[in-house]
C-alpha cells in the first residue's frame, strides 16, 4: 500500500510519533514500537558520528510495520528505503544554510530517490538551555510568545504542511502548554510538538493543548519499556 502523510499527520488527532537517532540504534526498542501505539518512526540527528541512514532504515523495517520518515539534519541524510521525508527549514533562525541552502543541496537527490516529501516549518522554541541544534545551526530559538504565533502562522501561509515546535532534543522543558495551545488556536495545519518531553504528564499536556503529533526521543534511549506507559495516552 502506498505510504500517505495524511494517514499518520492530521489536524484533527493526536499521534504519537519516535525519533531513533541512528548513532543510538537500538533493536529491542524497535520491536517494542511495533507492538506500541507509535504511528510511525522519525530517522535522523543532527550530527550523525557512526550510525548510518540507510543501515538504521532497513534495520527497522525487519523489525517493525510503522511507517519510517526521515527527519534529516542535513542533506547527507537520505535514503530511498524510507517511506517518506520531512523537508525541515528552520523557520526561527535566520542562517540561510538551514532555511533554504541544505533543502537546495539535496533537491536533486530527493528527486532521484523519489522520496516523498513533507515540507516542515521548524521553529525551536527556548527549552531553558543551549540546545544541539541552536549549536549546530547557529541560531537563537523563539521565546516570545506572538513572535513563535506569527511564525508559526507565516509558515501556513508560505505553504508549510506543519509546524514543529522544537525545544531541543534532551532539553530540560518541553514546549510550555500556553504555547502549544495558542498557536494550535492560530493555525488549521497539523502541529508537531517534541523536545524534551520525558513523561506521560509531559505527552498528556502536550495532547491536550493542541500537539497533533507528540515526538519523543531521548527518554526511551534511557528506559524503552516507558512506551508502554505513554501508548495509553493515545489509547
Ligand atoms: C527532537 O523533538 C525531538 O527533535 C525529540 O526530543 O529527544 O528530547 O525527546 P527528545
Amino acid at each position: 500500500m502506498k505510504f500517505k502523510f495524511e494517514d499518520i499527520i492530521s489536524s484533527k488527532k493526536c499521534s504519537l510519533a519516535v525519533l531513533v537517532d541512528p548513532d543510538k540504534f537500538d533493536k529491542e526498542l524497535i520491536k517494542l514500537l511495533d507492538k506500541s501505539k507509535t504511528k510511525f518512526i522519525l530517522v535522523g540527528g543532527s550530527k550523525l558520528k557512526t550510525g548510518n541512514i540507510k543501515e538504521t532504515v532497513l534495520q527497522i523495517k525487519k523489525h517493525c510495520k510503522l511507517p519510517i520518515v526521515l527527519f534529516p539534519g542535513d542533506e547527507t541524510q537520505l535514503c530511498k528505503e524510507a517511506d517518506g521525508i520531512f523537508i525541515l527549514s528552520l523557520l526561527s533562525g535566520k542562517n540561510p544554510e538551514y532555511l533554504i541552502d541544505k533543502q537546495i543541496r539535496a533537491a536533486q537527490k530527493i528527486k532521484q530517490l523519489k522520496l516523498k516529501t513533507f515540507p516542515v516549518a521548524y521553529i525551536l522554541i527556548d527549552g531553558g538551555g543551549v540546545s544541539e541544534t541552536q549549536k549546530i545551526t547557529k541560531t537563537k530559538p523563539l521565546k516570545e510568545k506572538k513572535q513563535i504565533i506569527d511564525t508559526a502562522l507565516a509558515a501556513q501561509h508560505l505553504g508549510f504542511k506543519a509546524v514543529y515546535l522544537e525545544a531541543g532534543s534532551g532539553s530540560k522543558k518541553q514546549v510550555h502548554e500556553q504555547i502549544i495551545k495558542a498557536v494550535s488556536k492560530s493555525i488549521t495545519i497539523p502541529l508537531i510538538v517534541g523536545g524534551g518531553i520525558t513523561s506521560t504528564k509531559g505527552i498528556h499536556n502536550a495532547k491536550k493543548s493542541g500537539a497533533n503529533v507528540v515526538v519523543i526521543g531521548n527518554i526511551l534511549e534511557k528506559n524503552k519499556k516507558i512506551v508502554n506507559e505513554f501508548s495509553k495516552v493515545f489509547e
